[in-house]
């Protein structure tokens, strides 16, 4: 990979994008343009920050965040695959490997409207593929405007089909997390997963009094993020996606984590644009899914 100084002569754009470091060797793609700012490390293609002109920073990011190989990062919106969750073989990373390793700057771009376009790819290596056998290969493409878009590509590049699970698991920052309402599950399905993983339907909007962690199936609808206190709507609209995750550690398991901020899990919810549980992605040789994410914020339209 190369150091940041090569990414920056080679990717840098005036007056939009500038590469730097976390440290050396940890490269992060800085976004500065007319509608919003946004940070991504090349780490995991990690989409760490994103804040529209004029509004709060909308992505929550944990101050304890640790930027080094091998680690995901806490907050911003990790990118889950070939698994979402615990792997069965706890030799074998929670939420796959992916976010834990450096992805390649494919192409950064300047667009006509404003926007900031970027590219980056990873594939298997001979390290991948001892812990998952297959042939693949994944390309992000972010756009940065007054709306920030995610479409993550997956591609089966071997001769065996594969299934996956996944997601772009998105902490969203709020003012206080006992005040905030999350729309769009109503009458939805979901497991509990601090409850065994039975079964329940969702009635009225989701709301945090204590640790919260479900897996919504089938849940195909656009989801809202409503904040009283910032008096706004984060809005999500997804494409790929049959499964929505909502979680929030609460204190004691937030304090279990030591890249989780104290108080942290007051001030972010996650609402996980997924493939998971009752639904996997299948991919024949050659095939390909895109999973695709667009956050926007409205006042909130009450
Ligand atoms: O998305 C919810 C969840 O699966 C939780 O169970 C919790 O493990 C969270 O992801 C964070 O996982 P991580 O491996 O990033 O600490």
């Amino acid at each position: 990979m190369n150091s940041a100084l090569q990414l920056q002569r080679k990717f840098g754009i005036n007056n939009s994008v500038s590469i730097t470091q976390k440290s050396p060797g940890y490269p992060v793609i800085e976004v500065d343009n007319e509608h919003a700012r946004a940070s991504i490390a090349l780490h995991g293609a990690h989409v760490m920050t994103f804040q529209p002109r004029g509004q709060a920073p909308v992505l929550w990011l944990s101050r304890d965040a640790v930027y080094c190989k091998g680690k995901a990062i806490r907050g911003g919106i990790p990118i889950c695959w070939p698994w979402f969750g615990e792997h069965p073989d706890r030799e074998k990373p929670a939420h796959g490997f992916v976010r834990n390793r450096f992805w390649q700057l494919e192409s950064s771009e300047q667009l006509d409207n404003g926007c900031t376009r970027l590219i980056l790819s990873i594939g298997d290596d001979e390290q991948s593929r001892s812990m998952w056998s297959y042939y693949f290969r994944l390309r992000l493409t972010v756009v940065v405007g007054n709306e920030l878009t995610l479409a993550l590509e997956m591609e089966n590049l071997g001769s065996s089909p594969f299934t996956i699970t996944g997601a772009l698991h998105s902490y969203f920052s709020v003012a206080d997390v006992s005040k905030v309402d999350v729309l769009g599950l109503e009458d939805v399905q979901y497991i509990d997963q601090l409850l065994g993983n039975k079964q329940f339907t969702q009635t009225g909007p989701i709301r945090f009094d204590g640790e919260l962690d479900r897996v919504y199936y089938p849940a195909l609808a656009n989801e809202i993020l409503r904040d009283y206190p910032l008096n706004r709507d984060i809005l999500l609209k997804k494409t790929g996606s049959c499964s929505t995750v909502v979680w929030n550690p609460w204190l004691t398991k937030a304090d279990s984590m030591d890249d989780f901020e104290q108080g942290g899990y007051r001030n972010m919810v996650c609402v996980e644009t997924a493939n998971t549980a009752g639904n996997v992605v299948r991919l024949a040789p050659g095939e390909s899914h895109l999973l695709g994410l667009a956050i926007s914020v409205e006042a909130n339209r009450v």
